[in-house]
């Protein structure tokens, strides 16, 4: 979906650019924080996955533009109407009423402009429909107030994860309100899927770096992915009203490299090997007996020697 954008993104782009030059050439120049608000900065956050980038163009560059010019071209028509055709200025009003070419062109013009603004819609709700084959699923459950991560594949079981005390992010160095006690941990470069529900109200699973937000409800299970560029530390919120600490429920996303993802699921009790080679390498029945084992023999034993041949194959083909 990246290509597909790109060629719309030069065109709009092109007549966008001088607008958009004098508007955000000064807050570029500033340096923005990666994955948490810049005090006193304007713009939006910047992103670091493919659809936050093809967001932040949608507004910056195509929907700003546009209300800009038409706010602009309105003020203008009512600063001319008050200036040229109040009664001192015009003191005989014309008497005609109806005119078939203005008519058919306010008709059409917002028909076009809206017609424009979907192409450009669309594209991006369905690239964010278009999730490709995800390389980790985590699950995110919102609980009145806070948030648990849990990673099916690596077996890793789920772990609460609380706003990170006053005190306690001041000796960090990390934004109060924003770090956690426990961050969800994922590699960088890989598709994230997030499987988002709710366990008791409607929350909502919101990064605004990585252009995300999906509403956690409580029996049902909410499905979307994001694919991080770069290692760090972004932050996020509870988007849907909650109940009174709606505030105080921060997501922290760790975004880290490989080895260091491996290394953080085998502290929780987790293994880095399985899941993916069981559905793109191995054949069909040995993909399906190895389940079964695990439920039936003891959990130890039979996914390691299952696994251990796929394992490799899966670290040289990422
Ligand atoms: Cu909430």
């Amino acid at each position: 979906m990246k290509s597909r954008f790109k060629g719309m993104r030069a065109l709009a782009t092109g007549v966008a650019a001088g607008a958009m030059a004098a508007f955000w050439g000064a807050s570029a120049l500033a340096e923005d924080l990666l994955g948490q608000p810049t005090p006193g900065a304007i713009d939006l956050q910047p992103g670091v996955t493919p659809l936050r980038h093809d967001a932040v163009f949608f507004h910056n560059a195509i929907l700003l533009p546009i209300i800009t010019a038409i706010t602009l071209l309105v003020l203008a028509l009512l600063i001319w109407v008050v200036v040229r055709y109040n009664r001192r200025a015009n003191p005989t009003p014309a008497r005609w009423s109806h005119n078939t070419a203005i008519e058919v062109t306010w008709t059409l013009a917002p028909v076009l402009i809206l017609v424009f603004i979907a192409i450009f819609s669309f594209k991006l709700l369905f690239a964010y429909h278009d999730m490709p084959k995800p390389d980790l699923t985590v699950k995110a459950t919102g609980y009145q107030w806070y948030w648990g991560y849990e990673y099916p594949d690596q077996k890793v079981s789920e772990f609460i994860s609380n706003q990170l005390p006053e005190d306690q992010a001041k000796a960090k160095g990390v934004p109060f309100r924003l770090a956690a006690t426990e961050p969800m941990v994922v590699p960088v470069n890989k598709t994230v899927r997030v499987l988002v529900t709710g366990a008791d109200v409607i929350h909502a699973f919101a990064v605004p770096a990585f252009g995300v937000t999906i509403d956690a409800i409580p029996g049902r299970v909410n499905e979307t992915w994001f694919k991080a560029e770069k290692v760090g530390t972004y932050y996020g919120q509870c988007r849907e009203l909650c109940g009174v600490d709606h505030a105080f429920m921060p997501i922290e996303v760790r975004v880290v490299t490989q080895p260091e993802f491996d290394a953080w699921v085998a502290t929780k009790g987790g293994s880095t090997a399985p899941a993916a080679p069981a559905v793109e390498g191995a054949a069909q029945p040995a993909a399906a007996t190895a389940p079964t084992n695990t439920a039936a023999a003891a959990p130890q034993g039979a996914p390691a020697a299952a696994t251990t041949s796929p394992a490799p194959a899966a670290s040289a083909a990422h």
